[in-house]
């Protein structure tokens, strides 16, 4: 189902990647809650295979999955529900990453971070159980044109779940159901694209309604955004998946990346969203990257645009937000030079909390995204609009644009040259704070301002050479 559960007029989610619980319940207290996010996708929470690298554990040994007990390098049960606990208490809803479609690599014996052992190459998992008759056969995905490849081989060698086995489904359900009733909002479906929409759809209609003891209305639905690739030209569609939940859509991350790097004109952004033949926005789970395509996994490629390239991904997560696509996600990340590597961690592999700078940013190594001003503001902007239409598009034809969201907010953007002149920004008379040069604290303004007359006008002054390529005004930073 589509509706995301997040409290009043809070519609955007962070993803803290390899955070851990207790981290991230300080973070819903001290600092999302306040920022307006409405919740936080966390990583894998089951029990993974431990894999060693080198000198680290990879990121990605998260995805191999050796049992459903609730302990990973993020923490044990009792953790993870105090973090949701805390989390719902002010507002912030936890979705959980949740990986079923298989289990460990083939990789002979195999250890879980919470003790388990694992046979992978007879397929025998006995801390949950599963046995090798739970699985699909030894194939490996290397068609794409066929669904039944996809969907019934393995995903780089990831031992291959059965999800039509009535005793797979069962299990499954377990552990979904025992993360709800410990008050989760809903889940991010790993790899749904490798599993049968018609399986999918008896999982799902299996799923308890939410924990009202968590502050969820009697009835309420989970969240499913299914994670599903889909750029177009293969034998497994997004559309298929559209009536079961939301579904990620990628081209929008590629499309994203590509116009702010600049390879195209901002003018063509006019019509956004279903006009460049991405899915229907409703149904649209959307973000400017994820923790796959950042580092090349994934889709995307080079199109992407990430921390490391800030000003324009400043700007494209700016527009993501002041635009009314889709279901937004914005992603949290710790610093990396080599793709494979996990968070910072000690040298026995525990992760190290991100520390917290004066200035709100952080330290050890974490990028903390999701705490840059312009980010968080504009997820601000983003509840501020919401229920709005887009509309008083502005163009200079080139690489420059600006528009309105209703009368509650107004939003200019140069990927070059300079903007200064009158621009309608439909907001009421009066002195507003850009959310983007500055903050509003105690009624002044730490950045630029825009004074709107009577007529909605307002001068807008946006140079080149300024950090950042976007000014912001919305009717919550009214000085
Ligand atoms: C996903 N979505 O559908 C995740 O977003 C993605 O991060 C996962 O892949 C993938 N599905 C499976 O859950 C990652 C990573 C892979 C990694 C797998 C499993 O992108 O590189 O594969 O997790 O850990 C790794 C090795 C690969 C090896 C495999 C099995 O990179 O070379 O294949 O483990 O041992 C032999
Ligand atoms: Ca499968």
């Amino acid at each position: 189902q589509y509706d995301t559960n997040m409290w009043g007029d809070r519609n955007t989610m962070v993803h803290l990647f390899e955070w851990k619980w207790n981290d991230i319940a300080d973070e819903c207290e001290r600092f999302l809650q306040y920022k307006g996010y409405g919740g936080v996708q966390v990583s894998p929470v089951n029990e993974n295979a431990i894999v060693t690298s080198g000198t680290y554990r990879p990121w990605w040994e998260r995805y191999q999955p050796i049992s459903y007990n609730l302990v990973t390098r993020s923490g044990n049960e009792q953790e993870f529900s105090n973090m949701v606990r805390r989390c719902n208490n002010v507002g912030v809803r936890i979705y959980v990453d949740v990986v079923f479609n298989h289990m460990t690599g083939n990789s002979g014996t195999v250890y879980g971070t919470g003790g388990s052992i694992g046979y992978s190459d007879s397929k025998y998992y006995p801390a949950v159980p599963y046995g090798s008759n739970d699985f699909n056969s030894d194939c490996g995905i290397t068609n794409y044109n066929d669904a039944i490849n996809v969907r019934n081989c393995e995903l780089v060698g990831l031992r291959d779940l059965n999800q039509g086995s009535t005793y797979v489904r069962t299990t499954i359900l377990a552990f979904l159901n025992k993360l709800i009733n410990l008050g989760v909002a809903g889940f991010r479906v790993d790899a749904a694209k490798h599993m049968w929409p018609g399986d999918l759809e008896v999982i799902y209609a299996g799923l308890n309604n939410l924990n009202t003891d968590h502050g969820f209305a009697s009835g309420a639905r989970p969240y499913i955004f299914q994670e599903v690739i889909d750029l177009g030209g293969e034998a497994v569609s997004f559309n298929e998946y559209t009536h079961l939940g939301a579904v990620t859509e990628f081209k929008y991350s590629a499309e994203i990346g590509r116009v702010f790097h600049g390879y195209d004109q901002l003018t063509w952004l006019s019509n956004w969203g279903e006009g460049w033949g991405f899915m229907a926005s409703e149904y649209a789970f959307i973000f400017v990257d994820n923790h796959d395509n950042q580092r090349g996994h994934g889709a995307g490629g080079s199109n992407i645009l990430t921390y490391k390239n800030a000003k324009q991904y400043k700007m494209a997560i700016a527009f993501m937000l002041a635009h009314p696509y889709g279901s937004t996600r914005v992603m949290s990340s710790f610093y990396f030079d080599d793709t494979e590597a996990g968070p910072p961690a000690d040298s026995n592999g525990n992760i190290i909390s991100p520390g917290i700078n004066a200035d709100e940013t952080c330290s050890n190594g974490w990028v903390c995204e999701h705490r840059w001003r312009q980010i968080y503001n504009m997820v601000g902007f983003k509840n501020a609009v919401k229920g709005t239409s887009l509309n008083d598009w502005w163009s200079n034809g080139a690489q420059q644009i600006a528009f309105c969201r209703g009368g509650s907010g107004f939003v200019a953007f140069s990927n070059g040259g300079t903007i200064a002149q009158n621009m309608q920004t439909c907001l009421p008379a009066g002195t507003y704070c850009d959310v983007i040069s500055g903050n509003l604290i105690n009624g002044a303004c730490t950045g630029k301002t825009v004074t709107v007359g009577d007529n909605g006008y307002g001068y807008i002054s946006l140079s080149d050479s300024e950090d950042d390529g976007v000014l912001a005004v919305h009717i919550n930073a009214r000085l």
